[in-house]
């Protein structure tokens, strides 16, 4: 489905007296706090979220799926909703796929299909938590760490053609999310674990193109239920400094045992240059994947602070990050969803924005918690929409993109092209 650039027109019409009304009010606030509004308005509408591509169809749980109809069939079909989403918010300008549950046949043909949209490739991630069919090998007992050599070859090898569909699409990173581990204590030497696992990581590092990077992925449980080998922050830096300067940590959000302070692991990482980005998403208990900012909005507006403050300061060097959702829909409208969580996390980068880092820096040095706090407060309690709205209608975007795609009846329209019975493959 291609969408009519002229019902964007139209939609933003309709909507543009009161936008107008919303965006003078806060660009006059702004402005008086000494904030250039185009300065912002430019970062926002660079700011790029990658779409996964395998959250274009409803995620369910292990319990049951509900999917609701008109969802991709094919990695040509996710790559035209992920068009969908750029073409409604000019934020989505990118996909990140897994293999082999997208695997390109046609690397070109993919690429020209992208490229149609304005789409890029982001990381790839391989994936060895699963077998799949025609595998020597099984991964029961792990992969990358596995006590068996043959096994550790193979999920190597599979990294390995990882990287080359990558090469072949111009994604310039590889993600590996490790899920090896055990469910029993005695079940695994930690230590040996680890050296098995480090020395496949350099195979795999090896064998990796001049510019790319390898992102290390961490996540304390979940296949397994005892213990992980990526399992914190800190052993993904151990891996990444080890391994090399290409070697970066993946922050997924969702991926830390409750309260942990994931705002300072990432200043950590940061400090170190060893940030290579994101997978956003939100969580309640544990890996929930829900929508970005659904949950806790004021830690990813806390976690935009830190990186902000990084980017901007001169003691700071880390390469450019990759932003990239990893959500899953269990109930809702996928492509909702998404629009949902990239307007999240551009809002908590906006807010980010408008922090006035001079004062927050003058009661940091004097010790005023108070102060501190107010002005963090202050522009979280700012409301920013105007700002992305705006940032939207330069770049020929809606408004509105969730009510835009309710208009527009997107979601029918699929399932008259595609069927009621559509359902995307992946996860
Ligand atoms: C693991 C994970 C990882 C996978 C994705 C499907 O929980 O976050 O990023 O690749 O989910
Ligand atoms: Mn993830
Ligand atoms: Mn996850």
């Amino acid at each position: 489905m291609i969408l009519d650039k002229s019902l964007i027109e139209q939609h933003n019409e309709k909507q543009s007296a009161l936008h107008q009304k919303k965006l003078d009010t806060l660009t006059a606030v702004l402005s008086d706090e000494g904030h250039s509004v185009n300065a912002i308005l430019d970062k926002i509408a660079a700011f790029q979220v990658a779409i996964p591509s395998w959250a274009l169809g409803t995620g369910g749980t292990r319990f049951g799926r509900f999917a609701g109809g008109g969802e991709p069939r094919s990695l040509e079909e996710k790559i035209e909703d992920v068009g969908l989403l750029h073409a409604i918010n000019q934020s989505s300008g990118a996909i990140s796929l897994h293999i082999p549950w997208d695997i390109p046949q046609n690397a070109k043909a993919i690429q020209q299909l992208a490229a149609s949209f304005e789409l890029k490739f982001d990381a790839v991630n391989s994936n060895t938590f699963q077998d799949q069919q025609n595998q020597d090998l099984s991964y029961k007992y792990g992969s990358l760490s596995h006590t068996d050599k043959g096994v550790r070859d193979q999920a190597i090898a599979h990294n390995i053609e990882v990287i080359k569909h990558g090469v072949d699409l111009g994604s310039k990173a590889l993600t590996i999310w490790l899920s090896d581990g055990t469910d029993f204590p005695g079940q695994q030497n930690f230590r040996r674990a680890f050296q098995r696992t480090l020395d496949s990581f350099q195979q795999i590092y090896a064998a990796l193109p001049d510019e790319w990077k390898v992102f290390v992925e961490y996540k304390p449980y979940e296949p397994h239920f005892y213990s992980t080998v990526v399992a914190d922050w800190g052993s993904s830096l151990l891996f990444c400094q080890k391994l090399g300067e290409k070697a970066l940590g993946l922050v997924d959000l969702g991926h830390h045992l409750p309260n942990t302070n994931i705002e300072q692991i990432v200043s950590r990482f940061l400090m170190e240059g060893k940030l290579g980005g994101f997978h956003f998403n939100d969580s309640k208990y544990g890996d929930d994947d829900l929508t970005v900012g659904s949950i806790k909005p004021y830690q990813l507006f806390l976690i935009f602070n830190e990186l902000v403050e990084g980017m901007q300061s001169a003691e700071v060097n880390n390469p450019e990050l990759s932003w990239m959702i990893d959500a899953s829909h269990n109930i809702k409208d996928p492509l909702e969803d998404l629009l949902q969580s990239v307007e999240a996390i551009k809002m908590a980068y906006a807010q980010a924005l408008i922090i006035d880092r001079k004062a927050l820096e003058k009661a940091q040095a004097e010790n005023d918690v108070t102060q501190a706090q107010e002005i963090l407060q202050n522009a979280y309690r700012t409301d920013v929409r105007p700002l992305l709205a705006q940032a939207r209608l330069q770049a020929g975007a809606a408004l509105h993109p969730v009510s835009f795609y309710r208009e527009s009846n997107i979601r029918e329209e699929l399932v008259k092209q595609r069927g009621a019975k559509a359902f995307a493959t992946g996860l």
